[in-house]
C-alpha cells in the first residue's frame, strides 16, 4: 500500500468556514490541493466575490456561500444547499473566528457573548448541521480550529480564551459522542500566525512582537500554509484513529519557558 494515498482527499467535500482569507483560505487551499471539493463561506457579498476570485488565483476552484455562522437557520440553509450542489459535507473545518482584545473590566457581557457566539456556539452550530449526513455515509472529519489560548490566557483575551478553551472541550466532547459511528473531531491549534486578526500585534514598534518570537522556539510568527500539511492528515484517512486530539501547530510555543533574559 502506498502510504501516501491515506492522505488523499479525492472524492472528499470540504466545508471550511469564514475562509475568504487568512487561516481558513489557507487550509482551504490545502484541502484542495490534496484533492477535496471545497466550499466556503463569508458574511459581506464582497467578501464573498473577493474570495472566489482569491481561490481561483490559487489553482481552487472553490464554492462560496454567504453565512452568519451564529445564524442556526443560515447555516442549516447553507448544508443543505452544498448537499444538492456539491455533495454531502465529508470534512467540516470550524475557522470562522473573532477576537476582542479588551481589558475584562473594561469588556461588556455583550462584547464577551459575541466572540463566543462566534468562536464556541458557532462551531456547535455548524457541527450539528453537518454530523446528520455523516451519520447516514458512515464517516466525517470535523476539525475545530483552536488557538494557544485553548491552553493559555493572557491580558485582555478573557472572551476569546474562555471560548477557544470551550471550544477545546466541544471537540473532545464531540470525538466522545460520534466516535462509534466512524467521526471523528480534533482541533488544530495555530501559535502565533501572520493574518489580519494578529495584525495589530505586528504592527511596528509593537513590543507583542519581540514578546512572542522569544516565547516561540521556531523564532518566528507562523504562516497560515502552515497549518496545510496538519490540516489536510487531520482530514484525510490517515487520522482514522486520531480522535478528541488537538494538533497544536506553534512552532513549539507549549513546549517552552521562553527565552532567558528576554
Ligand atoms: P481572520 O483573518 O480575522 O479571519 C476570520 C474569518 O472568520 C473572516 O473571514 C471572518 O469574516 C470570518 N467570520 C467571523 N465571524 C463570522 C461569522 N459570524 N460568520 C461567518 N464568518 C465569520 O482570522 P484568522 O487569523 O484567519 O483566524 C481564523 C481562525 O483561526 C479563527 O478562529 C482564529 O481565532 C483562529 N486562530 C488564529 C490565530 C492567528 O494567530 N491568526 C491563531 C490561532 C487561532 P469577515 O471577514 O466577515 O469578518
Ligand atoms: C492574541 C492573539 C492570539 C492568536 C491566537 C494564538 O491576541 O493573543 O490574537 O489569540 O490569535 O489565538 O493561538
Amino acid at each position: 500500500m502506498n502510504i501516501l494515498n491515506t492522505f488523499s482527499l479525492e472524492g472528499k467535500v470540504a466545508l471550511v468556514t469564514g475562509a475568504s482569507h487568512g487561516i481558513g483560505f489557507a487550509i482551504a487551499c490545502g484541502l484542495a490541493k490534496a484533492g477535496a471539493t471545497v466550499c466556503f463561506n463569508v458574511r459581506r457579498q464582497e467578501a464573498l466575490e473577493k474570495g472566489i476570485a482569491d481561490y481561483k488565483e490559487a489553482g481552487v476552484n472553490a464554492y462560496g456561500y454567504l453565512c452568519d455562522v451564529t445564524k442556526e437557520e443560515q447555516v442549516t440553509a447553507m448544508v443543505s444547499q452544498i448537499e444538492n450542489e456539491v455533495g454531502i459535507i465529508d470534512i467540516l473545518v470550524n475557522n470562522a473566528g473573532i477576537i476582542k482584545r479588551i481589558p475584562m473590566l473594561d469588556m461588556s457581557a455583550e462584547d464577551f457573548r459575541e466572540v463566543v457566539d462566534i468562536d464556541l456556539t458557532a462551531s456547535f452550530i455548524v457541527a450539528k448541521a453537518v454530523i446528520p449526513a455523516m451519520l447516514k455515509k458512515g464517516h466525517g472529519k470535523i476539525i475545530n480550529v483552536c488557538s494557544m489560548m485553548s491552553e493559555l490566557g493572557r491580558e485582555t483575551v478573557s472572551a476569546y480564551a474562555a471560548a477557544k478553551g470551550g471550544l477545546k472541550m466541544l471537540t473532545k466532547n464531540i470525538a466522545s459522542e460520534y466516535g462509534q459511528y466512524n467521526i471523528q473531531c480534533n482541533g488544530i491549534g495555530p501559535g502565533y500566525i501572520e493574518t489580519p486578526q494578529t495584525a495589530p500585534l505586528r504592527e511596528e514598534g509593537h513590543p507583542f512582537n519581540k514578546f512572542i518570537l522569544s516565547k516561540t522556539p521556531a523564532a518566528r510568527w507562523g504562516t497560515a500554509n502552515d497549518l496545510m500539511g496538519p490540516a489536510v492528515f487531520l482530514a484525510s484517512d490517515a487520522s482514522d484513529f486520531v480522535n478528541g486530539h488537538i494538533l497544536y501547530v506553534d512552532g513549539g510555543i507549549l513546549a517552552y519557558i521562553g527565552k532567558q533574559g528576554e
